[in-house]
């Protein structure tokens, strides 16, 4: 058999096992169309199920979240944990809550999450976990009980060597401290390293609440060096205005790019002067408000309801809101106004059609699991703190953030080369970050 034929019956196997999951066969086509290759030059990679025990994930756990919200009325929600991969370390990854999660959903970002993992060269496995409740609108004293029935039962499940959860959508700081505080209270331990992204009083780390952001900007810094091309001055488009948006635009803005250009699921806003971040942040940080505000502040700004940003004329396009989000006929569009970089901040935004338009058209295009991958080694840097009772400073923090990015994007470059296709991001990422984990699964036998 070669590998495509064999690659193509274990998917057969794969999409059958996981009906009703599009996301989590997406997520696995992409990794197979780069294993054929591996699989040709190295049979090895057929043997002992490897492949086949990789999709299937270790542990999944699915749990009742029961709530009560202010006026006394009570809720059900979904909770989630898949716990794919431990080859590497514990299982790492976020969770996230907003109404389109479910099963098949969890099991994508799990899936991408143990090669993004294995590509940062830090001792961590894969997991993502998360539920179908929406903060949006919810007090704060509504998100803390639901976060407290959330850990009453995923507190079985983790622990500092087994899994450690921390943010993704509608995850952040608020949240991991209510998750902490009830997993504190279980317990009876102060185990600092069972969820990341905590607080800088109670053992969170320096930069990783910018890290996702940053990281990007750092990657797409050395995508720009490596196509002998500059960051100064060009034109910057960024979806989302979340965690990673937020970050992404403060660091390209600090590399001296022009951003114009940012969005919430309600429309994008378009400031041909370059976004004034601090008005960003008032709105979606202090006052958790809509983008569309933006324009009351900048009247020379221009809000757009719905639509799609991607219209918007860059040179660098950066979707960093959620999955799917970046299609073919938006690629094209891209494409046609110039674009010559595109990285994901956000996990799987770009559809397989737009990766292909992207990769067709020689345009430079950087997937998630390389260019996000900042958060979850920052996370990795917050759980080397907290085992070692240590706390760093920012620059120093910032600085290993800076070089593990750079690592990553020379392992895709110099994998990518290996294997024939120079500046091909997306196999060079796959493959550097599935060989690693395959190499590990090898020597611990069939588990
Ligand atoms: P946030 O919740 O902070 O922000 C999410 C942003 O994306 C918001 O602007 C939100 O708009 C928008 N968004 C979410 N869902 C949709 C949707 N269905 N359609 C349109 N817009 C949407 O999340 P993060 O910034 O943390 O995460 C963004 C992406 O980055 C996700 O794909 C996540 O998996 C990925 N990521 C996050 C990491 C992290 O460390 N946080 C690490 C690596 C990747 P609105 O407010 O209107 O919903
Ligand atoms: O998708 C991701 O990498 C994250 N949401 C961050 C995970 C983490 O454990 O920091």
């Amino acid at each position: 058999m070669t590998g495509r034929e064999w690659i193509e019956a274990v998917f057969e196997q794969v999409r059958a096992r996981n009906a009703g999951e599009p996301e989590f066969h997406q997520a696995a086509a992409e990794v197979f169309d780069s294993l054929r290759i591996v699989v040709d030059r190295h049979p090895h990679y057929a043997e002992s199920g490897l492949v086949e025990r990789l999709c299937e994930p270790e542990r999944q756990i699915i749990f009742r979240v029961p709530w009560m919200d202010d006026d006394g009325k009570v809720h059900v929600n979904r909770g989630f944990r898949v716990q794919f991969n431990s080859a590497l370390g514990p299982y790492k990854g976020g969770l996230r809550f907003h109404p389109s999660v479910n099963l098949g959903i969890v099991k994508f970002l799990g899936f991408e999450q143990i090669f993004k993992n294995s590509l940062t060269g830090l001792p961590i496995g894969g997991g993502k976990g998360g539920s179908d409740f929406d903060p949006k609108g919810r007090t704060d004293a509504e998100v803390m009980r639901f976060c407290q029935s959330f850990m009453t039962e995923l507190h079985r499940h983790v622990g500092e060597y087994t899994d450690v959860p921390a943010g993704d959508i509608g995850v952040g700081a608020r949240e991991i401290g209510y998750l902490f505080g009830q997993y504190k209270r279980l317990t009876n331990s102060y185990e600092s390293g069972v969820l990341t992204g905590k607080g800088l009083a109670w053992g969170g780390s320096q930069v990783r609440t910018e890290a996702t952001g940053y990281g990007l900007a750092y990657f797409v810094d050395e995508m720009a060096r490596t196509a002998h091309d500059g960051l100064e001055g060009r034109r910057v488009v960024v979806s989302g205005s979340g965690n990673v948006a937020v970050h992404a635009i403060e660091k390209m803005q600090q590399l001296g790019a022009l951003v114009v250009s940012c969005s919430d699921s309600g429309g994008y806003i378009v400031d041909d002067k370059g976004i004034d971040l601090e008005i960003v942040r008032d709105i979606k940080e202090r006052r958790r408000g809509r983008i569309s505000e933006y324009v009351d502040a900048v009247p020379s700004a221009s809000y757009v309801d719905g639509g799609s940003l991607w219209d918007v004329p860059c040179d660098v396009a950066l979707p960093c809101a959620t999955q799917n989000e970046l299609d073919e006929d938006a690629a094209k569009v891209l494409i046609g106004n110039g674009v010559r970089i595109v990285a994901e901040g956000a996990n799987m935004p770009a559809t397989p059609g737009a990766v292909t338009a992207f990769r067709q058209s020689g345009v430079a295009f950087g997937p998630g699991k390389a260019a996000n991958a900042g958060g979850v080694a920052t996370s990795a840097l917050e759980m080397q703190q907290n085992a070692s009772r240590d706390s760093w400073s920012f620059e120093y923090t910032d600085q290993r953030l800076a070089k593990i990015m750079v690592g990553i994007h020379e392992r895709t470059i110099e994998t990518a080369d290996e294997y024939g296709m120079p500046g091909d991001y997306v196999h060079g990422a796959n493959i550097a970050g599935f060989v690693k984990v395959a190499d590990a699964m090898t020597a611990l036998g069939v588990i």
